[in-house]
């Protein structure tokens, strides 16, 4: 945007609010990734509807790119404007809306960050069930828009689920209402789950219309030790045949490692290769069963060491064992894998992507974590301090394209909640046929004609 552009959304939007000093547009012009250097022109804050749709207009009318923003958790660069884009905010996009008890949804408009949902939810006595460690800073419309996962997708599933309908600012201006919170609907097809995992590339999602649930049920918290990856697959299915899992997530000694460094507490006096934190439904009997699911992990050898959180306090230390994973290692611009495959598939997949590592990246730390009950792996690859980041870069690349290879041999997917964005960009063939992508441009042409819409990510222009 030329100053003479910044002149004409003036004129155009008198009482946008509009930021351009260099902290804000460096604040605004980032995520998580930290790799590109950001780069917006200008910073738009709505706080209307309205506003959101003659802000889209004018972009149309002088070919202007817009990116739209959250809470820039993002972990694919999918809110990063390096290119002179408009950044269009949602964060004063952040009232909650209503509350329908009958049809038990929550309206709320798209900036509201999650934890505010979770509250809102737990006021009308019944729970959101998506939830991640960056709850407090994502925001609602952001977690559409990238389809977020989390901690409890083995339990709920993921964002999709929940979405009972959502308000869509298209490419071209147009206000959409989708879904509108049916529990049936066979009139054609369903744009609502086109705008979700979106990205921001077919238009700016301004409201969302959440399905609530009933309140979680007691659960216990239990950290588990564990000798091998070959366990991993086991114990989860023997504590699955138990108990009713609410999560089930792992990480391994090294990311245990960082976390520590980080503040937490050692869970256990000896370090072991591999750690689970699972949460499930709990009385008195059930407990009793998890018990035996563990005594009997540890007479099989898949389990060397465990413990049961006896109180609140310590179920949130164990948790934040493997919640403090991401915050702990982000130091070091981790280069980020979010690969997935069929549950069943994992143990032969996991085999295969551990030789690869082994092979492929001997002189780098590589941190693994993620939602085991999903067939969904987090690898963080830690970039040694005296590397240039593009180097580091360019030699992970390598290693992905390679890891590609064994995602489709196996039918993954590159990436299972982070998203495209610019990170996975190159990959996107590998998980998707030409066909789908043709697909996916003819959609994103129908709904944003002019290609403003956070152009290059996800896919590029052709
Ligand atoms: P942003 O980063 O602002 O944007 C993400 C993408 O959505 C961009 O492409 C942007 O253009 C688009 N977008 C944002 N708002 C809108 C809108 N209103 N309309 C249209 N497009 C929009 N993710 C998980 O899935 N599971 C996890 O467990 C998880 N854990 C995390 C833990 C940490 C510590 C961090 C930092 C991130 C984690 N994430 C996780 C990633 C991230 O929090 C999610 O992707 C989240 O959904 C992003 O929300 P946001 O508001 O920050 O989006
Ligand atoms: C998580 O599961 C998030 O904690 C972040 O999806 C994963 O940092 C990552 O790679
Ligand atoms: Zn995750």
């Amino acid at each position: 945007m030329s100053d003479s552009h910044l002149l004409s959304l003036q004129a155009a939007l008198p009482t946008l609010r509009l930021l351009t000093d260099a902290a804000d547009l460096e604040h605004y012009g980032r995520d998580w990734t930290r790799r590109w250097a950001p780069a917006p022109m200008a910073i738009a804050l709505p706080d209307s509807v309205e506003e959101v749709q003659a802000i889209v207009r004018w972009a149309n009318a002088e070919n202007m790119a817009i990116v739209p923003s959250g809470g820039r958790t993002g972990l694919s660069g999918g809110a990063v404007a390096a290119r002179g884009e408009l950044v269009v905010s949602t964060a004063r996009l952040n009232r909650v809306l209503g509350f329908d008890p009958v049809d038990r949804i929550l309206a709320v408009q798209a900036g509201v960050p999650l934890q505010r949902v979770h509250e809102a939810a737990r006021s009308h006595g019944l729970q959101y069930p998506v939830d991640f460690a960056a709850r407090g800073s994502c925001s609602i419309g952001g977690t559409l828009a990238t389809n977020a996962g989390g901690i409890r997708v083995v339990r709920h599933g993921n964002t999709r689920h929940w979405v009972a309908g959502l308000k869509l600012v298209t490419g071209s201006g147009e206000l959409m209402d989708l879904g509108r919170g049916l529990v049936k609907d066979s009139s054609g097809y369903d744009l609502r789950h086109l705008a979700i995992a979106s990205e921001g590339t077919l238009g700016i999602i301004v409201e969302a219309s959440l399905r609530l649930t009933d309140p979680p049920p007691p659960t216990s918290v239990m950290l588990l030790a564990l000798p091998s990856f070959e366990a991993l697959m086991q114990v989860f299915a023997a504590f699955r045949a138990r108990l009713e899992l609410q999560a089930f997530e792992f990480f391994t000694d090294l990311a245990l490692k960082h976390v520590l460094a980080h503040g937490a507490q050692p869970p256990f006096a000896q370090a072991h290769p591999f750690y689970v934190v699972t949460e499930f439904a709990c009385d008195a009997a059930i407990e009793a069963g998890a018990l035996a699911a563990f005594e009997q992990c540890l007479e099989q050898g898949l389990a060397s060491d465990g413990v049961l959180a006896a109180s609140e306090a310590q179920a949130a230390q164990l948790w934040r064992l493997r919640e403090g994973i991401t915050e702990s290692i982000a130091r070091y611009l981790p280069y980020k894998n979010d690969v997935v495959v069929r549950v069943s598939a994992m143990p032969a997949f996991l085999r295969e992507t551990q030789a690869l590592l082994a092979e492929a990246y001997p002189q780098f730390e590589v941190v693994w974590f993620g939602h085991i009950g999903d067939g969904n792996l987090h690898i963080n690859v830690l970039k040694p301090e005296s590397m240039a980041q593009d180097a580091f870069v360019a030699d992970c690349e390598n290693v992905t394209a390679l890891l590609a290879q064994i995602l489709q041999a196996h039918g993954g997917s590159i990436s299972a909640e982070h998203g495209i964005g610019l990170v996975k960009k190159p990959y996107l063939s590998c998980t998707r046929s030409a066909a789908e992508i043709a697909a996916m441009r003819g959609i994103k042409a129908a709904l944003d004609p002019k290609g403003i819409m956070n152009p290059g990510k996800v896919f590029d222009a052709e």
